[in-house]
């Protein structure tokens, strides 16, 4: 029954899932293993349940039947539930974003107490680019209009999206070419809905095509948003040292968990915990004071920007709480397994909930605004105290490692000098072969972290740099790739150029969200080089996905003319034009394709031939031959 060297490479994995075992609490890999085997229909996305003169399945076989109630058949059933998931995905972040953009409204009319601009001259850059004139007047005035202009970007009133002009040219024009330009954020996914409706688009190229629309309306629109106006808020990320794994939880400290996606929460119960009176309490209580951690994405907000420790990622969420050294999670949206809570009541934690719009059994709701979070907070960090003294036995297995985060495009491009044209020597010249975005969860299909850390390792090995967001950032952080010393593990190009530049290998560029940090590198790239984002030497992986929102990303990442392989094979194979058009027939459409292999081997050596290809291509190393 011992499995934990199986489902985890970590060690803090490993020896947590042992204690879960013999406290006889369930994990996600013990659920996992009950549903096997997997529905093979669903797997295929062969199935339908759109309407209710279904639910239909046609028979990868051919033997039984091959269309639904409705006639629609495999290709159409695939293309539609995949165009669902996109949206879905796409819905998630962008809804994010807008949670951010009514913060900033809320700041505007001082109606938000606890919240404030802090990056004014990213404020100002912002504006500029959606036509606000910034001179003379004061940030809130700005923000006031600039969160006017961005919902308008989630409206019906747009024909082009603001931020897309941030693509390099050749792109966009591409973009309008093939109609998928996105318009409105909503109106991409709400259109994506309709055409799924049955009796709607039943052209499995057309929907595809409106999915890589809405993606985009994702990546250069709501997440794009959520970022930029996070930063404005909370402040643009500079590289700070950090801890992460298990070890980060502190045994005679009071310990607050975030876990879910948003800074806006997250955000105010950092200010809370730092208050004096906070300390004082928890020492009354007999702690040594507050330690706040965090756990997948709005663990890497608070990461990115002011060092905060993180626990882990996405599938250590459980483990965690199993330390018995949690007082306190407070979780926001997104990725939180309602599993979480059953835990939780296997121990001493306290599991709150903060979001209208996201509620789980067992978890007390203290639903957060902008008008009270940071009262909200503070009621919730003092019951965290009060709850010290409930903790029963405390096994915290790992010491934790040190990290570095906090690269935004900002902080790269100032650590370059002011321009992203070192980078572009170092490509050139050959000593960067390229770059790669690893990005993504777990999945417990796939061993805990190994697909991250093994792909990770072999691009560096080769000279490739590798930037990461989300859990495969986590995973990469606590593989020790993010200390100045891990240049050891890079080829020798990379090695000279992050030693001299003192960056780690692997640069931490944030949350999920923070995908578009890569995408603003790859367009500020491009730009400089005066071509289109398809013609560099980049690729992006998401080795070990699970969510909607990773095939949103992956899709715009593609659309936006990137190299993708996803680990886990999304659920597309019961349509070989379905699957052929993702793997092959988009790279004369958007000049990039997707490729599924779940051997981080082997998705290394595909990696490496599209980089030396792109190389080739571009004649970047014809001088040296
Ligand atoms: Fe069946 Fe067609 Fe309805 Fe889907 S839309 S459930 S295939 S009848
Ligand atoms: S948290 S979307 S499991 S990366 Fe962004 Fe991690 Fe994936 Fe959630």
């Amino acid at each position: 029954m011992t499995h934990h060297h199986t489902y985890t490479i970590t060690k803090d994995g490993q020896l947590l899932i042992k204690k879960m075992e013999s406290d006889q609490v369930e994990t996600v890999w013990d659920r996992h293993a009950a549903q096997q085997p997997q529905c093979g229909f669903c797997d295929l996305g062969l199935s339908c349940r759109i309407c209710v003169m279904g639910p239909c399945r046609v028979d990868p076989f051919g033997e039984g039947p091959q269309q639904g109630v409705c006639g629609a058949d495999a290709d159409i059933i695939v293309a539609r539930n995949l165009c669902r998931m996109i949206a879905a995905g796409a819905a998630a972040h962008s809804d994010h974003g807008r949670d951010l953009v009514e913060v900033l409204a809320a700041v505007a009319e001082n109606k938000a107490p606890g919240y404030a601009i802090t990056d004014t001259e990213k404020l100002n850059r912002v504006a500029a680019e959606y036509g606000i004139a910034t001179d003379g007047k004061k940030p809130e005035a700005i923000a006031g209009e600039l969160a006017y202009a961005m919902q308008e970007d989630f409206g019906t009133r747009k024909k082009e999206l603001a931020l897309t002009a941030r693509a390099p040219e050749k792109r966009q024009q591409l973009w309008r070419k093939l109609n998928i330009m996105p318009r409105g954020i909503d109106r991409e996914t709400s259109e994506a809905m309709h055409r799924t409706h049955m009796g709607v688009d039943n052209g499995w190229q057309s929907l595809l095509l409106h999915s890589l629309r809405n993606a985009l309306s994702d990546g250069w629109g709501g997440s794009m948003i959520a970022t930029e106006v996070s930063d404005i808020l909370f402040g643009t990320p500079k590289p700070a040292p950090t801890k992460v794994n298990a070890g980060v939880l502190k045994a005679d400290q009071v310990n607050v968990v975030v876990h879910g996606h948003n800074p806006v929460v997250s955000e105010m119960v950092m200010a809370a915990c730092s208050e004096a009176e906070m300390t004082k309490l928890a020492e009354e209580k007999g702690a040594k004071g507050i330690n706040l951690c965090g756990l997948c994405c709005t663990g890497n907000e608070l990461l990115m920007r002011h060092g905060i420790p993180m626990a882990g990622n996405h599938l250590m969420t459980e483990l965690i709480i199993a330390t018995g050294a949690v007082d306190m999670m407070i979780v926001d949206y997104q990725c939180i397994m309602p599993a979480l809570s059953k835990v939780a009541a296997c121990y001493h934690t306290k599991m709150i909930s903060t979001s209208d719009k996201a509620r789980f059994p067992g978890m007390e709701h203290v639903e957060f605004h902008p008008d009270n979070a940071q009262k909200k907070a503070y009621d919730v960090v003092k019951a965290a105290i009060e709850n010290f003294a409930n903790r029963g036995e405390v096994y915290i297995p790992v010491e934790p490692l040190d990290a570095v985060g906090g690269f935004s495009v900002e902080a790269v491009v100032s650590a370059l000098g002011g321009t992203p044209e070192p980078l572009l020597d170092a490509i050139k010249a050959g000593k960067i072969r390229g770059a790669a975005g690893i990005v993504g969860c777990n999945n417990p299909k796939i061993k805990h972290d190994y697909g991250h850390v093994t792909l990770t390792k072999r691009l560096i090995e080769n000279d490739i740099l590798v930037v990461d967001t989300g859990c495969a950032a986590v995973a990469n952080a606590k593989a020790g790739f993010k200390v100045a010393e891990a240049i050891a593990h890079a080829g020798p190009g990379l090695k000279e150029v992050c030693g001299s530049l003192e960056i780690p290998p692997v640069l931490h560029f944030g949350s999920c969200v923070d995908n578009v940090r890569i995408l603003v590198l790859a367009a500020a790239l491009a730009n400089e080089l005066g071509t289109d984002i398809s013609d560099l030497p980049l690729a992006g992986a998401a080795p070990e996905w699970y969510s909607e929102k990773a095939v949103s990303i992956g899709a715009y990442v593609v659309a936006s003319g990137i190299y993708t392989i996803l680990g886990p094979m999304p659920p597309i194979a019961g349509s070989m034009n379905v699957v052929e058009l993702l793997t092959t027939g988009l790279q004369e459409v958007v000049g990039a394709t997707f490729a599924v292999e779940p051997d981080p081997e082997k998705a290394a050596v595909l990696i490496r031939g599209h980089i030396e290809n792109q190389r080739r291509n571009l004649g970047l190393d014809s001088a040296e031959v």
